[in-house]
């Protein structure tokens, strides 16, 4: 690997995979692996991919072994709490995909009231560092449980008393008898750097790179939306219309009443929102996706 092309972690096949390739794809670079499947090179910019488990993604970063990474928000904090690198990486911007939370997690037939509850029990989670922080903002004094996987059945095992893990749906939970009682974090895919600063070369191609996820990201529920109202109608329409910057006003052929309103919404437009565009008297209403912006 040549030391002027940037180097990014992403994780090789898990919940994190899919996003991470998608975002690098609609940033325009495609990726070719190669024969081992953990390395990939970029063509477009120069950039290389290495592909990892997820929690080898802080360290890499921190290590000096990949410049830049993608990792889940709760692995990275996890890291940051446990380890002795302290600062050695810092967290870029979040990615809005993979979100999730680390939740406290009790049997169902607990009577939840209050963090207290929790005082001397055992807590069975893969991430220690984080519930304990957590646990020490509620001034209660618990045990946790290290566990690397299967932490939902620590509770039947009797292994442990409550759970703290990770939560999207809640079915996990759900199907082994337990029920969400607290949050204890937050959490959705980051973009992480080393700490330190990076070559000439590198920072071009960082910055490059940081300007198209940029792009992609204020797009993903961007639309451009294109409808005919009354000349009457284009203020309150203007106003109502979510996230719009100052939409174009554009006269109709053969018509002194009507105008044509084109505006690109940056938060998500739904039916509602278009039945209540008509309501202000828009008709002919168009929701056209947006592929790329840039300011
Ligand atoms: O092999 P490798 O070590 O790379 O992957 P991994 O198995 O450790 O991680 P992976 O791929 O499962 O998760 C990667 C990251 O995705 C996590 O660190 C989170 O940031 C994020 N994420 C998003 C999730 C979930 N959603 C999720 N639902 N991580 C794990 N889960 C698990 C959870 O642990 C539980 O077992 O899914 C189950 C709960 O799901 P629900 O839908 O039933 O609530
Ligand atoms: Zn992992």
């Amino acid at each position: 690997m040549s030391e002027q092309r940037l180097r990014i972690a992403i994780q090789k096949s898990g919940r994190l995979s899919e996003g991470s390739l998608e975002l690098m794809k609609s940033c325009g670079l495609k990726i070719s692996r190669g024969k081992d499947k953990l390395y990939g090179r970029v063509q477009e910019l120069p950039i290389d991919v290495l592909l990892l488990r997820d929690d080898d993604i802080p360290s890499f970063v921190a290590d000096n072994a990949c410049d830049i990474g993608i990792v889940g928000e709760n692995v990275f904090e996890e890291d940051r709490l446990n380890g002795s690198r302290e600062n050695a990486a810092e967290a870029v911007m979040p990615l809005g995909f993979a979100r999730c939370k680390l939740m406290l997690a009790a049997p169902k037939e607990w009577v939840f009231d209050g963090a207290e509850m929790l005082e001397g029990k055992r807590i069975a989670t893969s991430y220690p560092g984080l519930t304990l922080k957590w646990l020490k903002a509620q001034n209660v004094c618990a045990k946790p449980v290290m566990m690397n996987g299967s932490v939902e059945v620590a509770p039947r095992l009797k292994i442990a008393d409550a759970v703290c893990d990770i939560v999207s749906t809640g079915a996990t939970l759900d199907a082994n008898g337990l029920k969400p009682v607290a949050t204890v974090f937050d959490s959705q895919a980051i973009l992480i750097r080393r700490n330190a600063p990076f070559s000439p070369e590198k920072q071009t191609v960082f910055e490059a790179l940081l300007k198209r996820i940029n792009g992609v990201i204020t797009s993903r529920d961007a639309k451009y939306v294109m409808m005919n109202a009354p000349k009457s109608a284009v203020r309150a329409i203007t106003e109502y219309l979510p996230g719009a910057e100052a939409p174009t006003v554009l006269e109709l052929a053969g018509s002194s009443e009507k105008v044509a309103i084109h505006a690109v919404c940056r938060e998500s437009v739904f039916w509602d929102t278009l039945e209540d565009l008509k309501k202000l008297g828009a008709s002919a209403i168009l929701v056209l996706p947006i592929e790329k912006m840039m300011a």
